[in-house]
């Protein structure tokens, strides 16, 4: 007889502790005075997010390594199993003004850090005006509610609508290469397209999964591997838009295809309707 599965106590864990992180943001909406292993400040309630996920999902049987883009090192647990990649916090600088905030995570088959083709799962927890999760697990999407400990199902084999509807980009326009910046042009002028942006990364994302569209995060003029990290934010977010039956790119092929090479090496990203992302490629070559 098989035991229970790691991959299922991972997403319960963090899906139970979402509405703990949820409430123990208020109070710790400061700083500390250290950065994160990217260089960016820390704020109080990413670390406390980071040691809270920590010592939880370490603590799971079947769970060989934490790594958080919070930390610098990867925890390697005793025994063999999933490793966990995790943004306890994603846009954390959505504090200050009390806006859209989530948690991201990845659970790979293989040691950290590991191609996007090692994941088995992956999710985000949002914390909107509710708090929601969704999960991609077999290549079907899921959506789900949370309150207190409890999760329920919203809507099984979530699907991205076919008719995009809304666009998002990161990073400062002057800072966009020409072709993408042509790019942008192309998909600000089609009427039938919104811009959405709310500068943390889920929030943005999940209106592309609820309405159609695409988000980007891009290379930048000076940062050709744009800012979003792979193992905690490119890959995990790439393997449900897939799922959702989208598509991901870092601007010439799936995320999920990026080699990894270092725990925090960045990649940009660009995540939607099949159409767009091909047109984006296209445009990009
Ligand atoms: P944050 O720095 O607030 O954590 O992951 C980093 C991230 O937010 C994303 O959530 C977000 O999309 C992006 O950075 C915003 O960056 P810009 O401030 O450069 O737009």
């Amino acid at each position: 007889m098989s035991g229970p599965d790691p991959v299922d106590d991972v997403v319960a864990t963090i899906a139970r502790s979402a509405s703990e992180i949820r409430q123990g943001l208020v109070g710790r909406r400061g700083d500390v005075d250290e950065e994160n292993p990217s260089g960016e400040t820390q704020a109080e309630a990413d670390v406390w997010a980071d040691e809270l996920l920590e010592d939880r999902l370490t603590s799971i049987d079947g769970v060989a390594q934490y790594a958080s883009e919070e930390r610098s090192e990867i925890v390697d647990c005793e025994g063999e199993g999933y490793c966990v990649a995790v943004d306890p916090l994603d846009g954390s600088s959505n504090l200050k003004s009390n806006n859209t905030m989530g948690t991201v995570f990845g659970i790979y088959d293989e040691p950290l850090p590991a191609p996007g083709t090692a994941l088995v799962a992956s999710g985000w927890i949002l914390y909107g005006p509710i708090t929601t999760m969704a999960y991609a697990r077999d290549g079907s999407v899921t959506r789900y509610e949370l309150t207190g400990g409890e999760r329920t199902v919203v809507e099984e084999n979530v699907t991205i609508p076919a008719d995009p509807l809304v666009y998002g980009f990161g990073g400062r326009v002057p800072d966009w290469p020409e072709e993408f910046d042509a790019y942008a042009r192309e998909v600000e002028s089609d009427p039938g397209h919104k811009l959405r942006y709310g500068g943390a990364m889920i929030g943005d994302v999940n209106q592309v999964l609820t309405y159609g569209g695409i988000f980007a995060y891009p290379a930048l003029e000076g940062a050709p591997r744009g800012k979003l990290r792979l193992q905690f934010e490119g890959n995990p977010i790439a393997y449900l838009i897939e799922a959702a039956g989208g598509r991901s790119s870092d601007g010439s092929q799936s995320i999920l295809e990026v080699e990894p090479t270092d725990v925090h090496q960045r990649v940009p990203v660009h995540v939607g309707n099949t159409e767009l992302i091909d047109r984006l490629e296209t445009v990009l070559e």
